[in-house]
């Protein structure tokens, strides 16, 4: 590394708070599936702003969007109508099959303002004593990292220190939709999960799960609440994640990609019956639903429709998939996952992932381990078949 990045890196480190530990690479600039470091290399990112940036850098169509937007009007508060907030909400409705959204910014805002809907409709709707509503969650989930969120997290280092936690949510095992059944009691409200955990491991959870839990759901009168802020708009290849299974949630959450990798925009999209519980003054926030926000969600939008980036993710997620199973490498112990969202899980005795994504940065790939021992790779969907198959050899020439 030369001077220059390593004093980017220590005047980052000097007055950042530690809360990350990236890889010693220091970013500049971003074409496509294509990022420059400061010293000129360049790298395949593999990790794409964990999946927000699933139409690649700088995508022409989404700088043009935000820049015009910027230049004639960011922001009006919700105090006031914008001219550019309806075309999202009427592409949004239409992409899911849900009639209502209500804009914010982060996936974990998203969480929360769905946490309150759940638990307003359970006390005005469902009819359950105040204060007393209880919210199903997955062990081993990931839903960002707000004190609530973090409550009912399963990693003890998220929580850890940062009590007193929420109350009123419970845990049970991913991927078991009996346990759910069982779970569920007369002040259960909801059931929050992710159609495939991302950072738990890529884990895919077995066939008919979300048909199931959905079914489960419908049955119980308690909502499904869809965490699909990392594998919507067409991650998976469907759409949505939901729709493999045709498993439809009352609650849809968003962000991540809605953005373009631009700009940080979020959404729930849900029901006429629990996003109906929301009246003025109940919710809100500064920049959700700014007009900046809705000109770059509706590029995005009409990029994954434009460019069938779904099917993409499907068919390249296939051959990813397949050409990562034929290096049948002695160091990994699985690969899984669905469309371009992928986990290569290494064998426990190798000690975890991180030396392997730091070999990888010196073979021209960005990628980040989750879960100690997987490798997650998720590229942008406008990736060529070109650029995949180059990875994946990169990729092989570490593991092998
Ligand atoms: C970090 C992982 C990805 C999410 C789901 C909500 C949120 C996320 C399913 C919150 C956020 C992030 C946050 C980032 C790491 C990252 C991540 F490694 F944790 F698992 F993407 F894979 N629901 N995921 O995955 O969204 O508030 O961040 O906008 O470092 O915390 P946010």
């Amino acid at each position: 590394m030369t001077t220059r990045a390593q004093a980017i890196i220590a005047r980052t480190e000097a007055h950042g708070a530690h809360n990350y530990d990236p890889l010693p690479v220091v970013l500049t600039r971003g074409e496509g599936v294509w990022v420059w470091d400061v010293e000129g290399r360049r790298y395949l990112d593999l990790l794409s702003g964990y999946s927000a940036l699933s139409f690649g850098h700088a995508h022409p169509r989404l700088v043009a969007a935000l820049a015009e937007q910027a230049a004639r009007l960011s922001l009006t508060s919700r105090a006031f109508y914008n001219d550019r907030l309806p075309e999202l909400f009427e592409r949004l409705t239409a992409l899911s099959g849900l009639p209502r959204v209500l804009p914010m910014n982060t996936g974990a805002e998203a969480v929360e303002t769905a946490l309150k809907a759940a638990r307003k409709w359970g006390y005005t709707v469902k009819g359950v004593p105040p204060d007393s509503a209880e919210i199903l969650v997955c062990t081993n989930n990931f839903h960002g990292r707000t004190i609530t969120v973090i409550s009912f997290s399963s990693v003890e280092a998220y929580r850890a220190g940062f009590g007193p936690l929420t109350p009123g949510f419970r845990a049970i095992p991913f991927g078991d939709a009996a346990a759910l059944r069982r779970a569920i009691g007369p002040q259960t409200v909801a059931f929050l999960v992710e159609p495939i955990q991302g950072e738990g491991g890529i884990v895919v959870p077995p066939a008919g799960y979300l048909t199931q839990v959905a079914e489960i759901c419908r049955g119980a009168r308690v909502l499904l609440v869809l965490d699909e802020v990392q594998t919507g708009l067409g991650r998976t290849g469907r759409n949505f994640c939901f729709e493999h299974e045709g498993a439809h949630p009352d609650l849809l959450l968003l962000g991540k990609a809605l953005g373009g990798g631009l700009y940080p925009v979020s959404a729930v999209v849900g029901t006429e019956e629990v996003m109906g519980v929301f009246g003025p003054g109940d919710h809100g926030s500064t920049f959700g639903g700014n007009p900046l926000a809705a000109a770059v969600g509706v590029a995005a939008l009409d990029l994954l429709e434009r460019e069938q980036l779904a099917e993409r993710a499907r068919v390249l997620g296939d051959r990813l998939l397949a050409r990562l199973a034929a290096l049948a490498s002695p160091l990994v112990a699985e690969v899984r996952g669905r469309g371009l969202l992928v986990g290569v899980v290494l064998k426990p005795e190798l000690g975890g992932a991180r030396p392997y994504c730091e070999r990888l940065l010196a073979e021209g790939l960005l990628c980040k381990e989750t879960h100690r021992d997987v490798i997650r790779l998720a590229p942008p969907l406008i990736i060529s078949e070109e650029e995949l198959d180059w990875a994946v050899d990169r990729l092989g020439r570490v593991l092998c």
